[in-house]
């Protein structure tokens, strides 16, 4: 029997648009979590910034994730909604990560590979080791769980490969101050339900990102109704209708991702959209997809610029979640200090 608080930790860059695999892999997910879960909401603008960010856009890009987060249906008073460094305990846990985590381990996550390619070499020395950062954050609050996209699942093992590291490291010294030899937890990754992972509109075997250079390979949640449907309609696709069974999808990545789209913002199932469409062409299917994306999306870019309209307000949520978040974050690090040796602890 576990002795950790039922606790959910999830965080989002405000690194640039906030798109449609940012809504439906993470924040939507967020939502219901509140019901059953205590929840910590993240701005993780400490993250944002292992590749360079233009100050004044990081700052407007804090303040719209989290109009995001409140439009999207986040409540500040049920859950701690903050920016990450307002909490410096997370920087501090996530250098005595560094040295509990190995250089290997770090060189072997795909994000990496993929973010540095091969300029590894001109690359900041804080997107190399992200995932301890990430692993810091989670662990801070002792999450028990993350809901995050299918392309977060490596940081999570990694997080889960720090937490047991530093048990076994210091559990003598665990057992000598009386603390649980599980010191952290293994927090578990939540990637269920459709659209874990959204791909660009552009190629259906990249995923959808902000920093995908082309705009037209994402649907931004500030995107108005004409963008939106002018983005679908020129998504990539193939020129075959639409298959009546999901075996029918293998090997069509840009017919089988705008299904998923179409899915998940229905609340169906793929099954259930292609009984719908199956042998229709894209001709039709993609108004009605565009359709369905502006009446699920519209009320919530609506209300992000009604939350926009008084960022004093935004600013003292994140401020007030903060001074939440540190209580715990504070508790965390006087044990940790103690367990590591630090004179003064
Ligand atoms: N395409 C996606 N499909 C489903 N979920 C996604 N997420 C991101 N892209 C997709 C989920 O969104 C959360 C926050 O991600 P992030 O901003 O912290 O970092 P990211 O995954 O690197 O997001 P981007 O958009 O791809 O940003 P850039 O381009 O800056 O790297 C995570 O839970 C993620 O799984």
């Amino acid at each position: 029997m576990s002795s950790f608080v039922p606790r959910i930790f999830s965080g989002i860059q405000p690194s640039g648009d906030l798109h449609l695999g940012n809504y439906l892999g993470a924040i939507r997910r967020f939502v219901p979590l509140q019901q059953s879960h205590d929840c910590i909401y993240c701005v993780v603008d400490m993250h944002a910034i292992t590749v360079w960010q233009d100050p004044a856009d990081l700052h407007r890009s804090t303040l719209e994730l989290t109009a995001a987060y409140l439009a999207a249906g986040l409540d500040p008073k049920r859950s701690i909604i903050f920016n990450q460094s307002q909490v410096i305990e997370h920087a501090e846990l996530a250098w005595i990560f560094n040295c509990v985590a190995r250089m290997g381990w770090l060189n072997r996550m795909t994000q990496w590979k993929d973010k540095a390619g091969k300029n590894s070499e001109v690359q900041s020395v804080g997107l190399f080791s992200y995932p301890s950062l990430m692993a810091a954050d989670i662990l801070l609050y002792k999450a028990t769980g993350v809901p995050v996209g299918e392309d977060q699942k490596q940081h999570l093992e990694l997080t889960r490969d720090i937490a047991a590291k530093f048990n076994n490291d210091f559990g003598p010294r665990l057992k000598e101050l009386g603390l649980d030899a599980d010191y952290f937890p293994m927090t578990e990754p939540l990637i269920s339900g459709p659209a874990t992972r959204i791909m660009s509109l552009r190629d259906g075997t990249k995923k959808m990102s902000k920093s995908d250079p082309s705009d037209m390979s994402r649907i931004a949640l500030t995107d108005d109704a004409e963008t939106i449907t002018r983005k679908i309609k020129k998504a990539k696709t193939d020129a075959e209708p639409l298959p009546s069974e999901v075996a029918g999808l293998k090997g069509r990545p840009e017919a089988e991702n705008l299904v998923d789209i179409y899915a998940a913002l229905a609340d169906m199932s793929k099954d259930q959209v292609l009984r719908e469409f199956g042998g229709v062409g894209f001709g039709t299917f993609k108004p009605a997809l565009a359709d369905l994306a502006v009446a699920q999306l519209a009320p919530i870019a609506d209300d992000m610029r009604r939350y926009l309209a008084d960022k004093g307000e935004i600013e003292r949520v994140l401020r007030d979640g903060a001074g939440r978040a540190r209580i715990i974050a504070a508790e965390t690090m006087r044990e940790v200090r103690k367990i590591v040796g630090f004179v003064g602890a």
